[in-house]
């Protein structure tokens, strides 16, 4: 945890709104043909999609056929410095997955074990309103507790943290904060 790492988010957000104007915001499905409340966009030369069909890499977006947008060097350059500042040199990021949460919005607990190497971190950086952060064990059946998570704070999980289950509760904005969180994960996919 390398919290309020970052003091000012709001380039992170004009980055963000310049990605979404390529690839929009989406309610992505999951098994059972759900809907997720949270709205999911990618930029790099990967995106994760899922689909009533499962989970995957793909180097287009679906919505438009064409390749994600490209990733913004600061977004490298962010992910790379707290990568080195939790002991994870040469994190090389080739996929940012962006998520965002309106109000009431949840992310069931989860493992990310999508991504070819688990060797390498996941880069995890919030934005905006305060999340309830969910943390686990290795297993499904381990309590969970809740941490908050803060505009700035950035997450970096490797090594044996790199599967713990995780989720988020149902977004609660705060009377005169922000009202939307977003949140980046930075992650080597293949
Ligand atoms: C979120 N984060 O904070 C959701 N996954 O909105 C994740 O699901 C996540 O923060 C893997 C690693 C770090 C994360
Ligand atoms: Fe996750």
């Amino acid at each position: 945890m390398l919290p309020a790492f970052i003091d000012k988010t709001a380039p992170l957000l004009a980055q963000i709104e310049l990605v979404a104007a390529q690839a929009a915001f989406r309610h992505m499905q999951v098994g059972g043909g759900k809907r997720m409340s949270v709205a999911m966009t990618n930029c790099g030369p990967w995106g994760w999609t899922s689909s009533s069909a499962g989970y995957q890499y793909s180097r287009t977006d679906p919505l438009t056929q064409r390749p994600w947008p490209a990733m913004p060097d600061s977004f490298m350059s962010l992910a790379q410095q707290a990568a080195a500042a939790a002991g994870f040199d040469h994190f090389e990021p080739d996929a940012c997955l962006i998520n965002r949460y309106g109000s009431g919005a949840a992310l069931g607990v989860h493992q990310d074990r999508d991504e070819q190497d688990m060797d390498q971190p996941i880069v995890s950086v919030s934005i905006g309103a305060t999340a309830s952060f969910q943390l686990g064990g290795l297993k499904r059946s381990e309590p969970l507790r809740t941490l908050p998570l803060h505009d700035g704070d950035v997450l970096v999980w490797g090594g044996p943290s790199r599967l713990r289950f995780h989720g988020v509760k149902a977004l609660k904005p705060t009377a005169g904060g922000p009202d939307i969180r977003h949140n980046l994960t930075f992650r080597k996919a293949k």
